[in-house]
């Protein structure tokens, strides 16, 4: 089987419904499937009835990726694409047969599907994945984006509905970026610059700005930007034309794509999932059985103190399955490897923060500038102040390993440059692996310690620096840095600099995830 994205993730009496794209069949991807689970606390969970299976000929070729609605009065609409018998890409509507239930185990097809065909001048397989509706100005209508492409430009277009029946195309595109190809998965919603909850999906006005997520079929990476929706004019317009969608920042510089957020009314946050599949052969999931993963749910913010990125964070929820701790404090002089005392650490928590000596930093030559993680050989590499982090997945001499960590340039100007990377290089020992270094530079905001935070989980690494400002996440495939013989060991390889760091690690339990009937 294979789970792959995200789709109309929702809140509703008490329960998160998780929906994703399903094959029963085969750990490949084919036969699209909504599968379905529930949590009260989105660490426990239970797998339902698939809530949608391909058998209309509207969607014969797939229950594509869709997005939930909540009405004011409490309906829940469920938008998606249905792949029809011809392959051409349609817009389908569902909704649950008995709001009541809590579970929302059945769902029924509207007899009006498909609500929405592609339209003139778009091609017939360059039309999928409606968002969650907001309202439009008037307050009577809805509106929905979705995804395509003209010639090698990726464009996001809106349609207005009161019934989410009938649809009207409304002119111009909310956005459009040149030579960025396919947009998947759009997601488009509302961030406050002021509070640090999150925002349902109709809010604008002051203090509100947008955000712009589009998924990049070309290359597989989930990129964001910031800016301005003007309802009026039907437009989006990026704060920096430079970041634009699918040029400028990503949510995940590691492996994670078709990611969905959803409004938590309950929390009053809004919530990302996001899609992580396998860097091992396809051969190799066929036998195993089972390919991809989800990501931890992370909550999203408007990150005040740069003004031009997201803040991404686990869920406070996934706290509770922490247990027993480790804390050190360790000054690591250039060139250092130092063990944490801990042992079966293959399920962990991982915070850190780190100092870099700043008399070093100051009378650090020009170094380093130009430096890209994804270009750089990874952590063996060795720079004037840089790299230094944590090694996690690694086994007691260091045949394996996965360096999460930093890495200083300085420039011409004095100016230094922070890199957060991860460096899957020496992770396995196992064949047909793609290993690869991942990484982006990231801001560092005057008085900020350098701090990651790593969440491990067997051949899962998800990586947030500076307090969730950039995120890698990282499929590696130990074979020796396995359960009892996986450690963490904390690293300077820096030439010219000391490193004071300070760390606490909780070794973690699992999520609890059981088989209908409850
Ligand atoms: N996968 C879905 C599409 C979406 C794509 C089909 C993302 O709806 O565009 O399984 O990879």
């Amino acid at each position: 089987m294979i789970w792959c994205n995200t789709t109309g993730p929702l809140f509703h009496k008490g329960w998160y419904h998780l929906f994703y794209q399903y094959n029963q069949e085969s750990a490949v991807w084919g036969n699209i499937t909504w599968g379905h689970a529930v949590s009260k606390d989105l660490i426990h969970w239970f797998h339902l009835p698939y809530a949608m299976v391909p058998d209309q000929w509207y969607d014969v070729n797939g229950v594509w990726t869709g997005s939930a609605t909540i009405l004011p009065d409490g309906q829940i609409i469920m938008l998606y694409t249905g792949d029809t018998t011809d392959a051409v890409q349609v817009q389908c509507l569902a909704y649950p047969a008995n709001l009541s239930d809590p579970l929302l185990i059945d769902w029924v097809k509207s007899p009006s599907n498909p609500v929405l065909f592609p339209p003139p001048g778009i091609g017939s397989k360059d039309f999928r994945d409606p968002t969650t509706a907001w309202l439009s100005p008037g307050g009577d209508k809805w509106r929905i984006t979705i995804g395509s492409k003209v010639n090698k430009t990726g464009i996001s277009m809106v349609y207005e509905t009161s019934d989410f029946i009938k649809y009207d195309l409304l002119d111009g595109y909310l956005h459009q970026v040149a030579g960025t190809g396919m947009w998947e998965c759009i997601d488009f919603y509302p961030v406050s610059l002021t509070d640090s909850n999150g925002l349902d999906t109709s809010v604008n006005g002051a203090g509100v700005k947008h955000v712009m997520k589009a998924s990049m079929d070309d290359d597989r990476h989930d990129y964001y930007a910031i800016g301005t929706y003007d309802p009026i004019g039907n437009k989006w317009t990026p704060d920096n034309p430079e970041l634009d969608v699918g040029i400028g920042l990503r949510y995940d510089y590691g492996i994670f794509y078709a990611s969905k957020t959803f409004y938590d009314h309950d929390k009053q946050r809004r919530i990302l999932w996001g899609w992580i599949s396998e860097s091992d052969a396809e051969g190799l999931d066929l036998i195993k059985g089972w390919a991809c993963v989800q990501s931890i749910p992370r909550t999203v913010v408007y990150d005040q103190k740069t003004g031009t990125d997201l803040l991404q964070w686990p869920v406070e929820e996934l706290e509770s399955l922490r247990g027993d701790s480790v804390e050190a404090d360790v000054k690591l002089g250039p060139g250092s490897i130092v063990p944490v005392a801990i042992d079966s650490a293959s399920q962990l928590d991982v915070e850190v923060s780190f100092e870099l000596d700043q008399g070093a930093v100051e009378a650090a030559p020009e170094a380093g500038a130009g430096y890209d993680c994804t270009t750089s050989g990874g952590a063996a590499n060795r720079g004037v102040l840089g790299p230094f982090g944590i090694l996690v997945l690694a086994d007691d001499n260091l045949t394996e390993s996965t360096p999460i960590y930093f890495y200083v340039a300085k420039g011409p100007n004095g100016k230094t440059e922070s890199h957060f990377c991860a460096d899957e290089l020496r992770s396995s020992q196992a064949p047909d692996v793609v290993k690869t270094v991942y990484g982006s530079s990231v801001p560092v905001v005057d008085g900020e310690k350098f701090t990651i935070r790593s969440l491990v989980d067997h051949s899962i690494v998800e990586s947030f620096a500076q307090g969730g400002r950039r995120v890698i996440t990282s499929r590696v495939y130990p074979t020796k840095a396995i359960n009892g013989a996986a450690r963490v060991f904390l690293f300077n390889n820096a030439t010219g600099a000391s490193v004071t760091a300070s760390l606490k690690i909780w070794k973690m339990g699992s999520a609890d995830i059981r088989q209908f009937p409850l």
